[in-house]
């Protein structure tokens, strides 16, 4: 941490330089641990009061549940994340979307190696990934793994979907990575890690007794598009969208209000689309 940021909670040049040749950067400290315990709580909360939702239940709200839950939307304009994004990014930024990525305790749930733009539609690179741990992100706990300096250009993948594939289409890059390539990011509780949309990367099963929940925002430039025509909906979280490339969500007053709730199926629905567009057999996945 010391010395990552400038102040006013910027990334230093020199983290800068780093994200830049590596296409990643961590540990950053978002939330201290009584806010990270806190946050935990409501969203534990959450998921045991809508367990059965019909909209929102069994898992479906993990994907840009940010525009229904008030205290995720104020997670992503936290300024200890939209501070060193801006670094990168500039001063103006949407969030696209939002995953979480939660792996159960001595769950065999992995993430195989991928680069995040190759599904998402997306017709430029102007986008950041921050993954905000909620809990332990440790190696016994499959933190995330990346590939220095893999950002530069696209790779080829595959859909192989498998047990405890956790992307919802079990994508994967062809070309198999050296695993002594990798770098494993393990944060702790309220930490961030920042990656590009092109980093290599992955993450293993978790062995440890607690869940390792990882909540991962994608933000980007208001000057990026839906390639192939479609408005999605993004949310203005800082500056100024002079572009209007998509439909800007209001900020949700309620736990899963149902004009919120109607707002975010209709992202959910477009994201979908977009992600499975050439997939031969689409799933119900979770869009990440
Ligand atoms: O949480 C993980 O293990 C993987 C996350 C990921 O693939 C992403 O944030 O793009």
């Amino acid at each position: 941490m010391n010395g990552s940021r400038s102040r006013g909670g910027t990334l230093s040049p020199e983290a800068l330089a780093r994200y830049e040749h590596d296409g990643f950067f961590f540990p950053l400290d978002v939330l201290d641990p009584e806010q990270v315990a806190a946050m935990r709580t409501q969203l534990e909360d959450f998921e045991e009061r809508y367990e059965s939702h019909p909209a929102v239940g069994h898992g479906a709200f993990r994907t840009s549940c940010h525009l229904f839950l008030p205290f995720l939307d104020n997670l992503i304009r936290h300024l200890a994340i939209l501070g060193p994004v801006a670094s990168i990014l500039g001063e103006d930024l949407l969030v696209w979307g939002t995953s979480f990525f939660t792996k159960e305790p001595q769950s065999a749930d992995y993430v195989a190696w991928h680069q995040d733009l190759n599904y998402w539609g997306l017709d430029a690179r102007d986008e950041v990934t921050a993954w905000v741990a909620l809990s332990q992100a440790s190696v016994e706990s499959g933190c995330m793994r990346f590939v220095p300096a893999s950002h530069i250009k696209e790779a080829a993948h595959a859909d192989r979907p498998a047990r405890g594939a956790m992307l919802s289409r079990g994508q994967e890059l062809i070309k198999a990575v050296d695993d002594h390539q990798a770098v494993n990011a393990p944060l702790l509780p309220g930490q961030m890690s920042l990656h590009h949309g092109l980093t290599f990367h992955a993450s293993m099963p978790n062995r440890s007794d607690d869940r390792r929940i990882g909540f991962a925002i994608r933000y980007i430039k208001p000057s990026m598009r839906q390639a192939g025509g479609e408005r999605g909906v993004a949310t203005l979280v800082q500056g100024e969208d002079r572009c209007q490339n998509f439909e800007l969500a209001p900020r949700p007053q309620s736990v899963a209000a149902p004009e919120d709730i109607a707002m975010w199926q209709r992202a959910v629905k477009i994201q979908d689309q977009i992600n499975f567009r050439d997939m031969k057999n689409p799933t119900d996945g979770e869009g990440h």
